[in-house]
């Protein structure tokens, strides 16, 4: 099983993203879309694990995270990491951004002292939106006039599969923060 541990939207989010999504289009030529119900942030990428490891992990995060507060979360630019011939377009995260980071390397410890491996970069905290891009020439990329914040309240354990041929990530634990 494929998992991770990342932070959902909650649907105003999504539907602002939507709303911005004409905005954007014009400067991809061609690339995959995040499906607006797959929108995440991820904080730690663990990878394959057994069935019985998903009880472990959840346990874990129990353990790390049932002391934190609900904590105010922005995004605002759009930025791109290149890899190759293809770019990954995806909004970067203004306040909050040290606590999201924070979360990240308690989690990797944690995970660490308990021999699990992980994606070990460091976290640039961000919420993708569109995987193997190809730009346009002449980008034009919109600034928003205000950021688009949220309060988080979950982290979840999610399940990345295929359902019926579509990538789904599905919560298989959740943390609800006080
Ligand atoms: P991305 O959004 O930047 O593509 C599920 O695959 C989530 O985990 C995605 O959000 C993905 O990041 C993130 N992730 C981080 N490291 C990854 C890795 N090594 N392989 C696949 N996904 C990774």
């Amino acid at each position: 099983m494929r998992v991770f541990i990342g932070i959902p939207l909650p649907s105003h989010v999504k539907e602002t993203i939507q709303s911005i999504k004409p905005m954007i289009e014009p400067n991809i030529r061609k690339g995959r879309w995040t499906r607006l119900d797959n929108l995440h942030i991820t904080l730690v990428f663990i990878g394959e694990v057994s069935t019985d490891d998903i009880e472990s992990i959840s346990i874990l995060m129990d353990q790390t995270l049932h002391q934190q507060s609900r904590f105010p979360i922005s995004m605002a630019d759009i930025g791109m990491f290149n890899k190759g011939q293809h770019s990954i377009v995806w909004l970067g995260i203004n306040q909050g951004r040290e606590h999201l980071r924070h979360l990240s390397s308690v989690l990797k410890h944690e995970l660490k002292s308990h021999h699990y491996s992980f994606d070990e970069k460091p976290l640039v905290p961000h919420l993708t939106l569109v995987r193997q891009a190809t730009l346009a020439n002449d980008l034009n990329i919109p600034k928003f006039e205000s950021e688009i914040g949220w309060d988080v309240e979950e982290i979840h354990l999610y399940l990345s599969h295929q359902v019926d041929g579509v990538l789904t990530y599905q919560p298989l634990h959740t943390i609800h923060l006080k």
